[in-house]
């Protein structure tokens, strides 16, 4: 039991029963004070480079670590609302994308902070992490924040912001296709030691392009062909193995498209070279090492290619799919995540039947209050406290706060009705159940699912 967050909170002792009266307080105070375990993200150590101006460390103009004003506010989800107000006509996307960094984000500061009211999620994002930085989000230009970055050291910084977010370890994603980021691992092979992050394996390309993957494969040195021969399988399996090593990698990832199917239908985008990978690389490799294999499931990339990363959009997946390989894969374990709305409810239903089946986060376009409280009172109703709430997808390491900020506002409101209920029947509920209960769902649901 941590003390950390069981004490001083008044009129509450760990085994006395609450009363309904205390509960909102309680609750709402047991999950600011539990340290989150954040299961994805998209951030990386100083090690890997970070191309912010900065007190101390080194500019690296395609560095990884991204952090500060300029990458909170082209964060790509307010790229593609800035086009809401200002249209291509006006800015021509190629032409936004030739702006200095420094010149989008006051373009998009402009647009989407001073002339229009920052209503949408994306932009609130912005409004708390600034102000729990404690500085004032009322500016007109972005000069006070830049003034106020530029004076941090990046190392420190990460510290700072896991303080304050609360978070106890980020789980990076690293995407071995990605050139600069491989390059950075096999020119310093401690590029992620640094006990405040985890790896993970993100293999994209090895379901949804087959052919393409190989060929990289082959210029790596990996005796693989575009035919699915058993040497290739072989030659695959190495180069997962010598990567989870490299990495130390937690788990495995990949998103997968919305027509993804298992078995693959011949026309789907994944297809048949995808199954057979997926059935005899990788699966069996995550079995061996009993690694998770996370799928987030419902990307379709690049519907607008000109808004490059923030072109992406949803769609409804298929779970029958899924049930499928938790049902044929008992020795696998699988996080899941969907992009889609209407895929939300037969996740939990298909999570009640295979307990090898983690279901995790309210993924990109879903990670807005109104969902995110739908999303996870069904959770609650179905799954009791076996699930993971919630993942930042923090792309921007400031993100951490208002990521966590709001999530935690939402997932402690729900929480306060879920007690209130089981009050209703006639059953107590402690201090202890609660402060087990959060525990469980920011940090140890994860881990369990990890060592299991
Ligand atoms: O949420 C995002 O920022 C997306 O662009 C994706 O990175 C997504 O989270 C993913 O991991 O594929
Ligand atoms: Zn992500």
């Amino acid at each position: 039991m941590s003390t950390a967050v069981s004490k001083d909170i008044k009129g509450s002792t760990l085994e006395a029963p609450v009363k309904p009266a205390q509960l909102h307080d309680l609750v709402h105070k047991i999950i600011a004070r539990q340290p989150a375990l954040d299961m994805h993200t998209h951030l990386y150590t100083p090690a890997f480079g970070t191309p912010v101006h900065n007190r101390t460390a080194k500019v690296d103009p395609d560095g990884l670590m991204l952090w500060g004003i300029e990458e909170l506010v082209t964060y790509h989800y307010l790229v593609a609302e800035v086009y809401r107000v200002v249209p291509a006509s006006v800015v021509p996307y190629e032409q936004f994308w030739r702006w200095p960094k420094s010149r989008q984000a006051d373009h998009i500061w402009k647009h989407l902070f001073v002339e229009n009211t920052p209503v949408s999620e994306a932009c609130r994002g912005v409004l708390t992490t600034i102000t729990r930085l404690g500085l004032d989000p009322n500016e007109k230009t972005l000069d006070n924040y830049r003034a106020f970055f530029a004076a941090m050291d990046p190392d420190e910084y990460i510290d700072k912001v896991m303080q304050l977010a609360n978070v106890s370890g980020i789980t990076m994603t690293n995407a071995v296709f990605d050139d600069n980021e491989r390059r950075r691992w096999l020119a310093n092979p401690r590029v992620a030691a640094d006990s405040r992050f985890r790896a993970v394996l993100r293999i994209d390309p090895l379901l949804r392009n087959f052919p393409q993957a190989a060929a990289k494969l082959t210029e790596w040195g990996y005796a693989t062909e575009s035919e699915l021969t058993p040497t290739t399988i072989d030659e695959v399996r190495r180069f997962l193995n010598d990567w989870l090593d490299r990495q130390s990698a937690i788990y495995c990832a990949v998103s997968l498209p919305p027509d993804f199917r298992y078995p693959a239908n011949p026309a789907d985008s994944v297809g048949q070279a995808g199954q057979t990978i997926l059935e005899k690389a990788i699966l069996p490799t995550c079995a061996q090492r009993k690694l998770p294999f996370a799928m987030m499931i419902g990307s379709n990339l690049r519907t607008q290619p000109a808004l490059r990363d923030a072109g992406d959009t949803s769609g409804l997946a298929d779970i029958a799919s899924l049930a499928r390989l938790c049902r044929e894969f008992p020795e696998n374990k699988f996080f899941v995540t969907m992009l889609a709305r209407e895929n939300q409810h037969e996740l939990c239903v298909i999570a009640r039947k295979f307990s090898n089946l983690m279901p995790f986060g309210c993924w990109w376009f879903l990670n807005n209050p109104s969902l995110i409280t739908e999303m996870t009172r069904m959770r609650f109703e179905l799954l009791g406290t076996t699930f993971i709430p919630q993942h930042s997808d923090a792309r921007i390491l400031d993100q951490l706060i208002y990521k966590w900020d709001h999530s935690r506002q939402v997932i402690a409101a729900v929480l306060e009705e879920m007690y209130l209920r089981i009050l209703q029947t006639g059953r107590t509920v402690t201090h202890a159940d609660i402060v087990r209960d959060v525990e469980k769902l920011l940090d140890g649901n994860f881990k369990a699912f990890l060592a299991q």
